[in-house]
């Protein structure tokens, strides 16, 4: 999750959308006036979307075309949290997370703002023409939200979460014909397709590496991620390290996307969010202060107690940089996670023995991430994914052009 977020041009991906949907409503109007009215349509659109520890922030599409008195419902297909955000006119967006109560002189009592968490309108059916704020809440993995437009427009709307993460309804007058649901879940599967291709080539390029410390022993590095442009990567890479009894290991993280490294020693792994009763209302979704800030952080680490690094990372919402660092004092096996992504997979694992030779050029001593071998596959499935809506548009293009 992110909090900051600034208006940034269209990603590529919104360029395709555009340039599908486009094509799709100059044919469509060509048959204008040949469509009876008919009555209102709910059409589905995703918010974000992902697999294999790979998360996309994009809607899909982005940019969606409906006629008036139609309704959208968002569904939040993936285990990462969106939201779906129609701004009133004029309005400054929310913060994500805000301090709860007044200011004292320890760390703060950081919260979900439930002006984001939690839906508005809070009760009854939500519309939006421009006018006053529409939000989902958080839309955990499963969950959907319905927003109808009453009246025809523009209307742009966010993800509070994920910077970047933006769309545009166009709400056209009745009869003019709009892309069908296939079309649109065409479009959203090719999206998807490319961006974990994206992804996957984008961890297969990581450089991770040692070097020899001021103790004699081996610093070994593990990356988080990597995220490029809305495709978020949460691995560790690599997933599985060997090193020898008194190397360091140093995690870097950066991207604006925080992680945490989180090792438990066996026990439960920690909840990221408190919730606690507040008065008649919703509750208050704390952020438990025992993943958000560092906990035990080293610089030893023996396989015992719970040890977590904070939120690490280039973000706003980072406290405690970008790299987190431990030296391991006994041989065994121990596993770690992001607490923020492990539902998504994001573990890690470091064996710590003795005879492990670092070698002098190369990483052939770092353990491949098992995931290595459903690369070329993935990838392989993205570019046929590519190809075939470079085809698409094509296509389109050309019946747009005849009609
Ligand atoms: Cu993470």
């Amino acid at each position: 999750l992110k909090t900051s977020r600034r208006w940034r041009r269209w990603g590529a991906l919104g360029a395709v959308a555009a340039a599908v949907v486009a094509a799709g409503i100059v044919a469509g109007s060509a048959i204008e006036g040949t469509t009876a009215t008919r009555a209102a349509t709910k059409y589905t659109d995703f918010a974000g979307g992902g697999a294999n520890s790979i998360s996309v922030e994009t809607f899909r599409p982005s940019v969606i075309f409906v006629n008036a008195g139609d309704s959208v419902e968002f569904t939040n297909p993936y285990e990462e949290i969106h939201t779906v955000t129609f701004l009133a006119a004029g309005q400054k967006e929310p913060d994500l997370i805000v301090p709860k109560g007044p200011a004292t002189a320890g760390p703060p009592t950081l919260i979900f703002n439930p002006q984001v968490a939690f839906p508005a309108p809070a009760q009854g059916s939500a519309s939006f023409d421009g006018t006053s704020y529409v939000n989902s809440g958080i839309l955990n993995k499963g969950q959907s939200f319905v927003v109808s437009f009453p009246k025809e427009g523009t209307y742009k709307f966010i993800c509070v979460i994920h910077e970047g993460m933006e769309g545009t309804v166009q709400v056209l007058r009745s009869g003019v014909t709009v892309p069908t649901q296939a079309a649109r879940d065409f479009e959203a599967k090719t999206q998807l397709d490319a961006a974990l291709a994206k992804g996957e080539q984008a961890a297969a390029a990581v450089q991770t590496g040692k070097s020899t410390n001021a103790a004699g022993k081996t610093t070994w590095t593990v990356a988080t991620g990597p995220s490029v442009s809305q495709v978020d990567v949460m691995r560790f890479i690599p997933t599985r390290l060997q090193i020898n009894v008194g190397d360091t290991v140093t995690w870097n993280n950066t991207t604006l996307v925080p992680h945490t490294v989180t090792f438990t020693s066996g026990a439960a792994a920690p909840e990221l969010v408190l919730p606690q009763p507040s008065g008649s209302g919703p509750p208050d979704l704390v952020l438990n202060p025992q993943v958000l800030f560092p906990a035990n952080a080293g610089p030893n680490y023996d396989g015992t107690g719970y040890v977590n690094s904070g939120f690490i990372g280039a973000g706003p919402e980072a406290t405690a940089g970008t790299s987190f660092s431990l030296t391991f004092t006994k041989a065994g096996t121990y596993t770690y996670i992001c607490v923020l992504h492990a539902d998504q997979g994001m573990a890690g694992t470091i064996v710590v023995g003795t005879g492990v030779t670092p070698p002098s050029t190369g990483d052939a001593g770092i353990a491949r991430s098992p995931a290595g071998g459903r690369l070329l596959g993935l990838a392989g499935f993205g570019l046929a994914a590519l190809l075939a809506l470079g085809f698409l548009i094509r296509t389109r293009s050309a019946s747009a052009a005849r009609a």
